[in-house]
């Protein structure tokens, strides 16, 4: 293998006394990897259009925010390897959020109250247009922390340098709470009293915890007496992320809206899953008290924004545009070793527009619209029949680079299958019926990433069934031939499809293929699946795309437009 023939040296020089994966709080620690500079970047996997520094380690979206024009990103960092370690706030700033300059790491330890790390946290805006960050550090006890930050220019026009006030931490762990569990503070919104509040991710036993706190000045905060919300038998809680969401329209809401015609969204990341849940709901603001409606699961079951490799997400209000945007990170799928020969680790999925569902009972996603300026050639196929069983490729156009969109036509169901009602989890389902397993209406979908003669493919696909209730659409994204490779982690991921495809008739598909990562978006944004695979052969040239029908049923490509995707400017490569 060309990775581990780069990192020959290292296997040998770190193996013996490699401490596989010896977990510390929420990561596998490599304590012998964590300054192994890279030897070489590796460019057959690195993704062109997705977000990456140049070179090592990344994973939480930070503090992403909008500023007098300038979109800001701030991720958690490793700026000496390719593993978690010496983690610091990268940063770096994009007039298009598509286009960006890595500026200097904007919070690095350098304090008692952040010397064991500067890890997660968010950005709020304050009245007058001042940006501040809250983030949670770690201090000489190795306890977790509350820290707050001010940019020390506001005439910086890319608020390069962050002071950290003496003062600081502002937020203890007490009596109360668990030190090894509390961090990554969200936005804070201002209420009617004159008080700030915001939340931090917690736990207590196996119940996760938003614990609440107030202020009135945003330097001293107070415990709220109950959290904004729990559940038990979630864990520890990270990344809180809680907004409100119009229930009409997909223009976003600030952070401190409140009042008539929201909804609010409460979204964790499980540490125990290693997955991230939301659920919809309303805010109580005069008793601070966050309650699910009943068509959320509030638990492991419940709603994801994506049912593939993305965590640790976060949104911010985009003042320019009027939207509420998400980041989620999705980190790899191969080994630590690999990461050392590659030379990095970690990318950010796409940031994706989100709004709430006409039928309000989820949220749609959709990448933002700037993506599409990076379209480049273009190819399409028009009404064209895939019968039971067939392929059709889709040439023309660089598909290791690319974004697809395709409407399939359902138009008779005649064979569509039962559905089970044991069938309780989309994820074990789509691992039992792959995209070779054949079936009613469908799997049909794409072969993304594939081989000429498809030894490798990443299949995106539906499969719909009736019940007595009406039609169950899944999605799901099958790896198991993404790369010949062997010993690889291939999920097989899976969610429900919300739409009435007996209305409709239709079905859409959006996939965003980069190089080791495929994006798709199904039913227009209502289902979202990210997987990182790595094939060896289905490589620059030799990537090719194909539609694919393993239903008895035929499915017609109504319309399918694939564009070959340019390269914006990534942070200087
Ligand atoms: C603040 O930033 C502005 C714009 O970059 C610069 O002109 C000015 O010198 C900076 N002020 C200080 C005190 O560094
Ligand atoms: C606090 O959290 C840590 C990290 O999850 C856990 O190992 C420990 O058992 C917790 N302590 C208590 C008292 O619950
Ligand atoms: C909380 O969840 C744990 C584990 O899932 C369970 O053992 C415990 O009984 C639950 N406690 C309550 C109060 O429901
Ligand atoms: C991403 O990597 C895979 C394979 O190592 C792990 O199984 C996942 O738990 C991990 N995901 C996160 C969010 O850390």
């Amino acid at each position: 293998m060309v990775t581990m023939n780069r990192v020959a040296w290292l296997v040998v020089a770190v193996l013996c006394c490699l401490r596989n994966g010896a977990v510390e709080g929420f990561h596998a620690v490599y304590e012998e990897l964590m300054s192994v500079p890279a030897a070489v970047v590796d460019n057959q996997y690195r993704t062109v259009f997705h977000f990456q520094p140049p070179r090592n380690w990344i994973n939480d979206p930070n503090g992403p925010m909008y500023y007098n024009g300038i979109y800001h990103f701030f991720y958690q960092y490793n700026p000496y390897g390719a593993v978690w370690g010496n983690i610091v706030w990268g940063h770096s700033v994009s007039t298009d959020l598509i286009n960006w300059i890595a500026v200097e790491p904007a919070l690095y330890p350098s304090k008692p109250f952040d010397v064991n790390g500067c890890w997660s946290g968010s950005a709020t805006i304050l009245p007058g247009n001042k940006p501040v960050i809250l983030y949670t550090g770690v201090d000489p006890k190795n306890r977790q922390v509350q820290n707050i930050a001010f940019p020390k220019n506001l005439s910086d026009p890319y608020l390069r340098e962050w002071v950290k006030p003496d003062y600081n931490p502002i937020m203890d762990p007490d009596s109360g709470v668990n030190a090894s569990a509390f961090r990554d503070p969200t936005t804070a919104w201002y209420g009617s009293d004159g008080h700030w509040r915001l939340v931090v991710g917690s736990k207590r036993k196996h119940r996760g915890l938003a614990i609440m706190y107030r202020s009135k000045d945003f330097i001293h905060w107070i415990k709220a007496k109950h959290p904004l919300h729990s559940a038990n038998g979630t864990g520890m809680w990270e990344c809180p992320d809680f907004y409100p969401v119009s229930m009409e329209g997909k223009l976003g809401v600030d952070t401190a809206e409140y009042g008539n015609g929201l909804k609010y969204v409460l979204k964790n990341s499980l540490d125990v899953t290693r997955y991230e849940y939301y659920t919809l709901g309303t805010y109580l603001r005069d008793i601070d008290r966050y309650i699910p409606d009943g068509t959320s699961a509030d638990d492991g079951s419940g709603l994801r924004y994506d049912y593939g490799n993305f965590y640790a997400s976060k949104t911010f209000y985009d003042e320019g545009k009027k939207r509420r945007i998400l980041w989620g990170w999705s980190n790899e799928s191969d080994s630590s070793l690999d990461d050392v020969g590659k030379g990095w680790a970690g990318i950010e999925a796409i940031p994706r527009a989100v709004w709430l569902d006409t039928n309000g009972r989820q949220l749609i996603q959709w990448p933002v619209e700037e993506i599409e300026t990076l379209r480049g050639k273009q190819v399409s196929v028009m009404n064209k029949n895939v019968k039971s069983g067939e392929v059709v490729e889709v040439s023309g156009i660089m598909t290791s680079q690319a974004d697809v969109e395709v409407t399939f036509q359902l138009s008779t169901l005649d064979k569509i299958e039962p559905f089970d009602s044991m069938w309780t989890d989309p994820q074990k389902l789509c691992e039992q019926k792959g995209a070779d397993v054949t079936g009613g209406v469908g799997p049909f979908g794409l072969l993304a990433l594939a081989s000429a003669n498809r030894e490798e493919q990443t299949a995106v696909f539906f499969r719909l069934y009736s019940s007595p209730k009406g039609y169950i659409g899944l999605m799901c994204h099958d790896p198991s031939r993404s790369t010949v490779r062997p010993g690889l982690y291939k999920p097989t991921f899976g969610g429900w499809v919300d739409v009435d495809i007996k209305k409709n008739g239709m079905l859409s598909l959006r996939s965003l293929i980069d190089r080791s990562v495929v994006e798709s978006f199904g039913a227009e944004g209502r289902t979202c699946i990210t997987s990182r695979v790595y094939p060896s052969v289905a490589v620059d040239g030799d990537a090719h795309l194909f539609v694919f029908n393993n239903g008895a049923e035929d499915v017609k490509i109504s319309e399918l437009k694939a564009w070959e995707m340019m390269k914006p400017s990534m942070n200087g490569i």
